[in-house]
């Protein structure tokens, strides 16, 4: 994928994997659009969504640092059918960072979480990317067919934060997409050797290298929370 230009400090990719029908689409959507749609257009091989955010780092005392990081994310959205198996994992060595969904009505979905990860092992840049585990669907309620305790004990056997998400009314989607931020930030501040991260991760423009600055976020498209 080409440079997208303009004024940032890092461009992250970020991938979002898991069943056809759990909501993948629906959730980038809402994330970068802030819309639903509720009819179902299965993703065909891959697509993929921008958005830019200003990331305020987390400090060690739990606040965040006024200064702020540009980021530019793109955002892979992939089919989840199986007959795309081999395109889509031939994406995953580009990413940084995974949003691993699967849907609070659908049981089998849930169990899949764990041919999903091993998928991951073997496809991703390293042996243990940084991934937040998504049970969307939480808006129906009544159709639930996983536990929430379930999903939290199998999220922290793997050591992955959980959320419960709704493509439809937003709950949480932005949440977790700025959790995953963090850890995928947190991970490049400390990472020594930045030949064992995927690709152009970096701006490599030495007038906008990936150092904090100050921002003004009157001016920046999509700032809030961590901030994105
Ligand atoms: N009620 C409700 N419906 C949702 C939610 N998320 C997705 N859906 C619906 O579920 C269906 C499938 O959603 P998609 O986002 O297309 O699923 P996907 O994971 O991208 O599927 P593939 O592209 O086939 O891999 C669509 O009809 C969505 O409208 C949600 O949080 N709540
Ligand atoms: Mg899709």
């Amino acid at each position: 994928m080409a440079d997208p230009g303009g004024d940032y400090d890092y461009l992250l990719k970020f991938l979002a994997l898991g069943d056809s029908g759990v909501g993948k689409t629906s959730i980038l959507y809402q994330y970068t659009d802030g819309s639903f749609n509720p009819k179902f257009i299965s993703t065909v091989g891959i697509d993929f969504r921008e958005k830019r955010v200003v990331h305020h780092p987390l400090n060690s005392d739990g606040t965040r640092s006024t200064r702020g990081q540009r980021i530019h994310l793109q955002l892979w959205d992939t089919a989840g059918q199986e007959r795309f198996r081999s395109l889509t994992t031939a994406f995953f060595r580009d990413a940084m960072g995974f949003l691993l969904v699967f849907d609070l009505t659908n049981e089998q979905s849930f169990v899949n979480i764990r041919n999903w990860l091993s998928q991951l092992q073997t496809h991703a840049y390293c042996e243990n990317p940084d991934i937040v585990l998504l049970g969307n669907k939480a808006d129906l309620e009544d159709q639930r067919m996983v536990d929430e305790g379930e999903a939290k004990n199998l999220a922290e056997s793997l050591g992955l934060k959980y959320f419960e998400t709704s493509a439809s009314t937003g709950q949480n989607v932005t949440k977790s997409v700025e959790a995953l931020l963090d850890q995928v930030m947190v991970r490049m501040e400390n990472c020594v050797d930045q030949a064992t991260l995927p690709n152009n991760v970096f701006n490599n423009n030495p007038n906008r290298g990936p150092k904090l600055r100050e921002v003004d976020e009157a001016n920046d498209e999509t700032s809030s929370g961590c901030t994105c």
